[in-house]
């Protein structure tokens, strides 16, 4: 049943694709061999896959945006508006506008939808993120319920739970208020979001978990495996898939991806960017989803450039002004297996990472700190690293300074105090020891613009 409703959204688009090389005149009889589609959507069903890209509601009013998204696409993920707090603002009351805005323009244009995302630690409505224990749990549950049942039958797939595993080298989940009502939290998300809609397929999504040696894949491997095991209803996991100089494309990502279909789970990329959009990177993604039965489909995190949550980073397959970059081509001719186009040597050039990933050295004693940012207009996550020196710590306590216009609103792995001006940071109680040389992350999400930020550190 989950499988012929994913193979039925690929044969729509062939349909659709079909309509439209008619109505362009195109000669298309039964017999025709397939023809190599002109379109990311096209080709991609050509391969019984679909091809999609995030949607930001307020954009559909810009013609241009709509242009491309009509003609490209044929899977559509709202980049917003179907978040925790978008959907249900205050308590018990479910606000949908926004979101079902987005599923009507997909829909009655024969574009499928993935739903994004039922429970997650970030983005969560303040009366959600103040809550705590079985209450938590229970407005949790209900708010998967309410918003599944809204979309039965609308959405393909749901990311059900975002992002639940730690940075780094834990391999384990990640602190949040929904971790703290119990470790089987995910589970219990996947069986009420079951219930509420049977045919959706259900995905685990995450970033950060496309090589295949990192603690943080095996960790959600593992996962997947416990949950297969066990009767938990998944049915696909999501893979983010920002790439960028700090986390970059690895060959070993095809590994990762057949490993996970491997144990009887869809795999899908689910927000896929490519700082500084190679072509050649672009394509390698391409055929490595190709390559894995499973891999669905690929969504895009964007359409242009400047639609990116990391425009900066020029990681999209159009350029502002709307037109096809060189990595279009690449994934275009991937998609219907054609020769496989080289990077320009005029490929645009990469930016530098907003902030190099050293690794303090060990000083004599005491603790060093550095910030990551990944930045989008109005709001950034810092992920800060703390390095113990020469001697192990079993504290830590942070010093930021954030410019005029930041606020903190949403913080994980460390006690927080003050939220904008001078912030102070110490360690919660699982993470303050810390080996000789050794590391450990926390991170926080702040509205306003980030600037560069220069940590302290003083360790006890
Ligand atoms: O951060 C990139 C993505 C990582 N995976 C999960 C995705 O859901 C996430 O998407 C981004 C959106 O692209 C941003 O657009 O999620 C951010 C929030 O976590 C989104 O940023 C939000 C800002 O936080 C809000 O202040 C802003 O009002 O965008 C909103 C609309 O522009």
């Amino acid at each position: 049943m989950r499988s012929t409703r994913w193979k039925a959204a690929s044969r729509a688009a062939l349909a659709l694709a079909g309509a439209g090389a008619l109505a362009a005149g195109m000669a298309l009889t039964a017999t025709a061999p397939a023809a190599a589609g002109t379109t990311l959507g096209a080709s991609a069903a050509e391969k019984g896959r679909y091809f999609g890209t995030a949607v930001a509601g307020f954009k559909l009013s810009d013609s241009a945006y709509t242009t491309i998204l009509n003609r490209e696409f044929n899977m559509v993920t709202a980049e917003n508006e179907m978040k925790m707090n978008a959907t249900e603002p205050q308590q018990n009351q479910f606000s949908y506008g926004a979101a079902d805005q987005i599923v009507n323009h997909a829909r009655s244009r024969g574009m499928s939808v993935r739903g994004h995302t039922l429970a997650w630690h970030s983005q969560q409505p303040g009366w959600m993120e103040s809550m705590s224990g079985s209450a938590l749990r229970q407005a949790m549950l209900n708010h998967v319920t309410q918003v599944a049942t809204h979309f039965r039958g609308q959405v393909v797939a749901w990311d059900v739970v975002n992002e639940a595993f730690a940075d780094g080298s834990s391999g384990g989940r990640r602190d949040s208020n929904l971790q703290r009502t119990g470790n089987d939290w995910i589970e219990a998300a996947f069986r009420a979001a079951r219930a509420a809609d049977p045919g959706a397929k259900l995905c685990y999504n995450d970033y950060n978990t496309d090589n295949w040696t990192h603690a943080k894949t095996q960790g959600v491997y593992n996962m997947v495996r416990d949950f297969k095991a066990r009767g938990v209803p998944i049915d696909c996991v999501g893979f983010q898939s920002h790439f960028n100089n700090e986390s970059p494309y690895v060959s070993n990502y095809r590994t990762t991806l057949s490993s996970f279909a491997a144990l009887g789970v869809d795999v899908q990329i689910t927000e896929l960017d490519i700082q500084g959009a190679s072509a050649n990177t672009y394509r390698s993604v391409v055929e490595d989803c190709l390559a894995v039965a499973r891999c669905n489909g690929i969504t895009v995190w964007g359409i242009r450039d400047s639609d990116s949550w990391r425009a900066s980073q020029t990681p999209l397959l159009f350029n502002n002004n709307g037109s096809k970059k060189p990595a279009y081509d690449a994934v275009l001719a991937a998609l219907n297996n054609g020769t496989t186009p080289t990077d320009p040597p005029t490929d645009p050039p990469t930016d530098p990472p907003t902030d190099p990933p050293t690794t303090p050295p060990p000083g004599s004693g005491g603790c060093t700190a550095t910030v990551s940012v990944n930045q989008w207009t109005g709001g950034f996550v810092a992920t800060v690293k703390v390095t113990a020196g020469s001697s192990a710590i079993s504290g830590w306590t942070i010093g930021i300074g954030l410019p005029s216009g930041a606020t903190v609103t949403n913080a994980w792995n460390a006690n927080r105090s003050g939220n904008t001006g001078t912030t102070n940071w110490t360690n919660v109680a699982y993470n303050g020891r810390v080996g000789a040389g050794q590391s450990t992350e926390y991170g926080f999400q702040a509205n306003g613009t980030a600037g560069s930020l220069s940590p302290t550190c003083s360790a006890s």
